[in-house]
């Protein structure tokens, strides 16, 4: 394959340096009308014409509601609070509504799509709405607070003059790249901190979310985000044991050779008491992701090159340095920093490019060009935004947007091909009703675009330039399997321990007063991860993580986890291809690219064992394909933990503080 680097790409979004506003993920919320209370039903309408007519009024209030969540999210004030605060309310309302509507359809005759469009009403709101309007109110104006104290999250240090204020982008770079223990620890224990206040408004909001589920008919929350897989909350909740069974032994390798490496860098303070893994040790704030450990866990070095980040650094500083060289007279202080957002606004946009370009290479569509008008690609300077990722549908018909704010990092990277996973799930499903507008279930959303990241092979990087020349030998292949398995792997149990915790809160085996021990508890037995303070519970350290503020069911991402390989495999055949699965990328092949189309275009119409079907041959999800492409990696790990007893013990740690960890300095 030709090189293709990024610079060549910089030259095109070089001229498009503008971005305006965009809305939120509806992907977590889709059908999520919006607009007008619920009009009455017309006499004698039939349970077909009232979809029919419930798909209108979602289309028709969709673009409002989505116009206001994008303002509070790209531009955080107590006044776009309020607005998307009202503007969900108004939204929830009319869903009240309408499910009330459909009561009277219950053993009328109807088509099976009716049928079906029915059931997702009442299973696809991740905030169930309360019957009173004042408790409606109410959870709409929490739900913007928490999602907006979030973004607003910023840990200070010091006073004066000398006061160092950090948010989640700085504190995250610290644990990213600096080795020392107390550093780390400090980013840490600072984000953590800002998390504290939402503990009493977070205690409330899962009331009332509960009493909006009670009133909808569930037992709880947890039971309605439980709902929404084409099989009884039970039933999932089993499906969701059975997937981690399969790879928990990979998961336990990974885990041992880990905890070796960090103990050969910070010796005892490199394990945390039982055997666990120190929190503020594992390169990201909530330990979901080990790449950043790359300079630890890396298996042979000078084995081939996979810094991508080095890359993409340099990339940003060549725009800058090309800016400053075309400078006349003495830049004053306002023009380097606005030299530096113009050249990290044109390093975002040309990673967002370089995304693009897989999918079309694959004989999807181009991203419309609003889509590159309306996209916040960075972080402004001159307002509060929600950092967190994500990919909004504003209108169902092309005003599609991403949210990030992008830093030339390797993770960054791959997070912008999963946004577009997204975005192009939006488009190639907006031709069906609104109702139907959304994911298989919520783990396919999620696995789309980390399919592609996938085939994101050495060769690949290379052929972009975003890597120097690849080796082929053994070595090499466990590099790259190292370097996949410590996004892919690492992820797992935190995937499934974000929602373990949620359940238990909304069924009411976690009480608010131990909420914090119960969250430790549980990333001590899915993850094997402890803090390496005492967190009691004047932290709300479940707080610190997006998504329990911003209300997004989490198992989605623990599903994507195993589903993006069976996704992966599937496209591997649809090209032909023939060997190794670790080694399959099917960039350029458009037999691929129909094929994951048109699972896209089917959206939720029809039971999501029939899409997993028609794409993969099987309509069982299942991690036979993780473990198939980890093979090698696993034999590995094997070899390097014999001798060691690998594991953990799940003592309580949280309101101890571990003897080892916190005691020796040095
Ligand atoms: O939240 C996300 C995406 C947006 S849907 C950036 N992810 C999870 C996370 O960051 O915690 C992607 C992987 C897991
Ligand atoms: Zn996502």
């Amino acid at each position: 394959m030709k090189p293709r680097h990024l610079l060549l790409a910089l030259a095109v979004s070089a001229a498009v340096l503008t971005f305006a506003g965009c809305k939120k993920a509806p992907e977590s919320a889709a059908p999520t009308p919006g607009g007008v209370a619920t009009t009455p039903p017309p006499e004698g309408e039939t349970a077909d014409q009232f979809i029919a007519r419930v798909n209108n009024e979602i289309r028709a209030g969709y673009p409002e509601l989505t116009s206001a969540q994008w303002l509070s999210s790209t531009y955080i004030t107590d006044d776009s609070e309020l607005v998307a605060a009202k503007a969900n309310e108004r939204n929830l309302a009319q869903l009240r509504g309408w499910i009330e509507q459909s009561k009277k359809f219950e053993g009328q005759p109807m088509s099976p799509d009716t049928a079906r469009a029915i059931m997702l009403l009442k299973t696809q709101v991740s905030m169930p709405p309360p019957k009173d309007p004042k408790q409606l109110a109410e959870l709409t104006k929490l739900a913007s607070k928490l999602e907006g104290m979030y973004g607003k999250g910023t840990y200070c240090k010091g006073a004066g003059p000398q006061q160092q204020c950090r948010q989640l982008g700085e504190l995250e770079d610290v644990l990213r790249t600096n080795r020392d223990y107390d550093a780390q620890l400090d980013a840490w224990q600072g984000w953590h901190s800002t998390a504290q206040p939402m503990r009493k408004d977070y205690t409330r909001f899962a009331e009332l979310l509960n009493v909006g589920a009670r009133d909808m008919g569930y037992a709880d929350t947890g039971e309605l985000w439980r709902s929404g897989y084409d099989m009884t909350p039970a039933q999932f909740a089993a499906e969701t044991d059975r997937l981690w069974a399969q790879v928990k032994p990979l998961y336990e390798q990974l885990h041992c050779y880990a905890r070796t490496q960090l103990t050969a860098k910070y010796g005892d303070r490199g394990a945390v008491a039982g055997g666990m893994l120190p929190a503020h040790l594992m390169g990201n704030m909530w330990q979901q992701d080990w790449s950043n450990l790359w300079d630890m866990l890396q298996p042979y070095a000078n084995a081939g090159d996979l810094d991508v980040t080095a890359k993409l650094q340099d990339i940003q500083r060549q725009q800058y340095n090309l800016a400053l060289a075309k400078h006349t007279g003495n830049p004053t202080a306002s023009d380097l920093a606005d030299m530096q957002v113009a050249a990290n606004l044109a390093t975002a946009k040309a990673m967002t490019e370089r995304a693009q370009d897989f999918y079309t290479s694959m004989g999807l569509p181009k991203l419309p060009a609003s889509y590159w008008e309306k996209t916040q690609f960075i972080k402004p300077r001159d307002r509060e935004v929600v950092c967190h990722a994500n990919a909004w549908d504003m209108n169902m018909a092309g005003d599609v947007r991403t949210k990030m704010c992008i830093k030339p990092n390797e993770e960054d990277f791959t997070t912008i091909y999963h946004e577009l996973g997204h975005v192009y799930y939006y488009m190639a499903y907006n031709k069906l009703p609104p109702i139907f507008q959304t994911g298989a279930h919520d783990g396919f959303h999620e696995a789309i675009g980390d399919t592609i990241v996938l085939a994101m092979t050495p060769d690949y990087m290379q052929s972009i330039g975003l890597v120097g020349e690849q080796q082929q030998s053994d070595q090499a292949l466990i590099n790259a399997q190292m370097r996949m398995a410590l996004a892919k792997v690492a992820f797992l149990p935190f995937g499934l321990m974000i929602d373990r915790w949620r359940w238990g809160v909304f069924d009411g085996t976690i009480k608010p007063e131990n909420y914090n021990q119960a969250w430790w508890d549980l990333k001590a037995k899915y993850q094997g991860v402890a803090p390496a303070t005492a967190r009691g519970e004047e932290f709300f350290d479940a707080g610190a993580k997006y998504h329990v503020p911003g209300n997004t069911p989490y198992t989605r991402y623990f599903l994507s986890h195993i589903l993006q390989f069976q996704f992966y495999k599937a496209l591997c055949d649809a090209a032909g291809y023939k060997g190794p699965l670790y080694a399959c990328s099917f960039y350029g092949n458009k037999a691929a690219g129909a094929k994951f189309e048109a699972m896209l275009a089917r959206g939720a119409s029809q039971p999501w064992p029939q899409t997993l079907k028609e794409m993969t041959g099987s309509d069982k999800m299942d991690a036979t394909p993780v473990l198939e492409y980890f093979a090698p990696l696993q034999d590995w790990l094997k070899k390097q933990n014999e001798g060691q007893t690998c594991g953990w013990s799940t003592t309580p740690v949280a309101s101890a503080p571990a003897s080892a960890a916190t005691t020796k300095r040095g």
